[in-house]
């Protein structure tokens, strides 16, 4: 494929709520710009972007799919470079990292439901990278698609600046076309065709709607701009030109977002799409500097998109399984860089090479020499880059920001299924890290089990799934678990001593040390307040390794303590007999000895719930919250649904999915995630002390 200059690329991520289409839109631009020779479908699992087994099983985008338009408006060839992100809640978070490398976010919404939990989520992550959106209302063929409606609940969700510059022509499964609004011309279709429209007049039934539509943009645009506006009072209209490059500055600017209506699967009106995208979505050289994490205290740098900087790039994915091997993604964002180059990983600091420098198209990497500012490549087999990580020129190290993910929403202990699966459980979940930022993957101190930790049931059952397809490792999920922690809300001061003095070589370490709670997220804090040497200076690390080892196995139920701090300000020691170890037991002592006084209690984490029920369910589901300790924290009417939100335990949520599709008849959807921890009740607190003392003797037990 040939190196495209900067001007002449578009990268485009695709967002919006599960089946909304946005993977059918994909699938029909790709085959309507000559990338496929037929139209791939979502339901016969041989779509492009949606290439992993898992997503072909579950006929849904689980982690971004890359591919590539090339697209002829008038004079200029364009290339579209493609995220096609998941809108399935629980692999959200990968739509967010799709704004590293995208200019632009066109937001599909379904022409039946409108805006959606996951529409505003996303919108939400387009808003924070502050990139223009481009709206497609898809799915329009489907019986009770309504257009009005559709644009209606977007205005709604997001305001007046967004405004429709198509019209559909018919409606459900009489859908022909649509209008060009800005151009006031008509195109119709044949529903699974070739995507390429036919030039028709504007359908008589339409002309009065069209003319309203297309004034309404007019008005739009001119209202953010004097010139225009002034042109506008003075001549009552806008001359075509004059409108269409206000309309593509507002698009630019993030000030206007506009509306298209298509069929993916019908491949209605993506030609237009394609067009709409090739002529007023921004090519990388238009984007605003990019600004980087400075490495030193100081202010970012800002980095431009042309092959005239030095060379910098970022990992936004990562492909690691044993077919594919392990495959990079990255955005150029500054410079141009050739197969065969050598560049320098800043974050991990080492030297890698880029043999076999490609562009993806779904899981075909199409050979390239080079790659210009702004283009999205990939690369084989690197070997420390993970995802996140600032490549490029030696001499000029950059680091730029990477995408921070909620802390997972559920953790299960999982048990391998035989001795064999034991030896390999460790490598392949290792693997699946590399390519999946959400998974955690440790070991339980207290019992020791192994714990893996994600985004929700499904996104486990994905790893569980992947463990033994990629890696043949069998394993059996246990009943999820509360990832609690321990705190203090009282202060103490005390003393540690450590002392064995009978016969020959003692030991010996005394240290007094003050405890004080942190705010919540403070984690630990160390302060050597010593003067004058009671302790010698080199033993003062191994007291603070005494007090972190025994904060990680807990005080009350076994839990790691946060949130605290240390101050250690006096001790004793003894010439002879001192040494790390003896220093090391005595911070221990005196940890176990400031828990005690300091008011010791449990924290449980709190999720951030919502939850979208036909309104003749909500006040069963508010209900049923009280019940789970939830605090009700906003309601919202979509429609006929009801949409609440609240905190909740996340002890309370474990299996939830169950419990509403049982009360709602399989009508309610939520989705949850990390808010913060909180103090859990005393009458719980005693519950789940009282319950980890019988398991602790029962063990000694055994073990005795
Ligand atoms: N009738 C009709 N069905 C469509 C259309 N587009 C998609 N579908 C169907 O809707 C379902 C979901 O489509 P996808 O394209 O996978 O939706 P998605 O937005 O990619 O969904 P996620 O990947 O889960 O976020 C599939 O069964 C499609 O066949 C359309 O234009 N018309
Ligand atoms: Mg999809």
């Amino acid at each position: 494929m040939k190196a495209y200059e900067s001007a002449a690329i578009r990268n485009i991520a695709v967002v919006g709520h599960s089946h909304a289409g946005k993977t059918s839109i994909v699938s029909a631009m790709l085959f309507t710009a000559g990338a496929s020779p037929r139209l791939l479908r979502v339901d016969e699992g041989n779509t492009i972007t949606d290439y992993d087994e898992e997503a072909v099983a579950r006929r849904m985008t689980i982690s971004t799919g890359v591919a590539i338009a090339e697209w002829t408006k008038g004079a200029d060839k364009v290339k579209i470079n493609i995220l096609d992100t998941p809108g399935f809640n629980m692999f959200v978070h990968d739509a967010k990292a799709a704004m590293i490398p995208a200019e632009s976010v066109v937001v599909v919404v379904d022409g039946v439901s409108g805006v959606e939990v996951i529409t505003e989520k996303t919108w939400g992550f387009a808003e924070e990278f502050e990139l223009p959106r481009i709206i497609i209302a898809s799915r329009m063929d489907r019986d009770r698609a309504d257009s009005a409606r559709t644009l209606e609940s977007l205005v709604t969700a997001f305001g007046r600046q967004v405004v429709a510059v198509q019209l559909p022509i018919g409606s459900e499964k009489g859908l022909k076309g649509v209008v060009d609004l800005l151009r006031m011309k008509a195109y119709t279709y044949e529903l699974g065709g070739d995507g390429k429209g036919k030039e028709v007049p504007i359908p008589a039934d339409l002309a009065e709607a069209a003319k309203k539509g297309h004034e309404a943009i007019v008005e739009l645009v001119a209202e953010g701009n004097d010139e225009l506006m002034q042109e506008f009072f003075d001549k009552g209209t806008i001359p075509d030109d004059h409108l269409v490059s206000g309309l593509r500055s507002a698009i630019v600017e993030h000030k206007i977002f506009p509306v298209l209506y298509t069929s993916g699967l019908g491949n209605l009106g993506i030609d237009q799409v394609l067009n709409f995208i090739a002529e007023f979505a921004p090519a990388p050289v238009e984007r605003p500097a990019v600004k980087d994490t400075p490495l030193a205290a100081g202010e970012p740098s800002e980095h431009h998109v042309t092959d005239a900087e030095s060379l910098t790039m970022q990992v936004f994915k990562t492909i690691s399984d044993p077919f594919a091997g392990h495959i990079s993604f990255f955005k150029v964002f500054s410079g141009s860089v050739k197969n065969e180059a050598t560049v320098q990983n800043y974050t991990r600091n080492t030297a890698e090479k880029l043999s076999h420098l490609a562009v993806m198209q779904g899981k075909t990497a199409i050979p390239v020499p080079e790659l210009h500012a702004g283009d999205i490549g990939a690369v084989p087999k690197l070997k420390a880059t993970l995802t996140g990580d600032t490549l490029g020129d030696k001499a000029h190290p950059v680091a730029y920001p990477v995408v921070e993910h909620p802390e997972p929403a559920i953790t299960f202990a999982i048990e391998p299924k035989t001795r064999a699966d034991e030896d390999k459980l460790a490598n392949g979940l290792h693997k699946l890290m590399e390519e999946d930022q959400m998974v955690r993957f440790f070991r339980d101190p207290q019992t020791n089990e192994f714990l893996i930790a994600g985004t929700g049931q499904q996104h486990i059952e994905v790893l569980v799934s992947k463990l033994k397809k990629r890696y043949h490792t069998e394993v059996v999920l246990k009943a999820p678990k509360v990832p609690y922690r321990e705190t203090i809300r009282g202060k103490a001061d005390v003393q540690g001593r450590h002392k064995k003095q009978s016969g020959g070589h003692g030991q010996y370490g005394d240290c007094k040390i003050k405890m004080e709670p942190l705010p919540r997220g403070g984690k630990f804090e160390f302060v050597n307040d010593i003067f004058g040497g009671a302790i010698p200076r080199n033993y003062i690390p191994a007291v603070e390794k005494g007090i972190v080892e025994a904060a990680e196995r807990g005080y009350l139920a076994g839990y790691p303590v946060v949130d605290f701090r240390v101050i250690l300000y006096d001790g004793s020691y003894h010439d002879v007999d001192s040494n790390e170890l003896s220093f090391k037991t005595a911070g221990r002592i005196a940890f176990r000895k400031a828990m005690e006084q300091a008011k010791p209690t449990l924290l449980e984490p709190i999720m951030h719930v919502e939850i979208t029920v036909p309104e003749e369910f909500a006040g069963a589901i508010m209900g049923d919250l009280n019940s789970r300790r939830g605090r009700i924290q906003g309601m919202d009417n979509k429609g006929h649904n009801t949409i609440v939100k609240s905190e909740v335990p996340m002890s309370e949520m474990l299996t939830y999915g169950a419990e509403l599709t049982s009360m709602t008849q399989g009508r309610g959807s939520f989705h949850m995630e990390m808010a913060h921890y909180d103090v859990v009740p005393s009458s719980i607190q005693e519950k789940i002390v009282s319950a980890y003392k019988a398991e602790k003797g029962e063990l000694v037990e055994v073990e005795d």
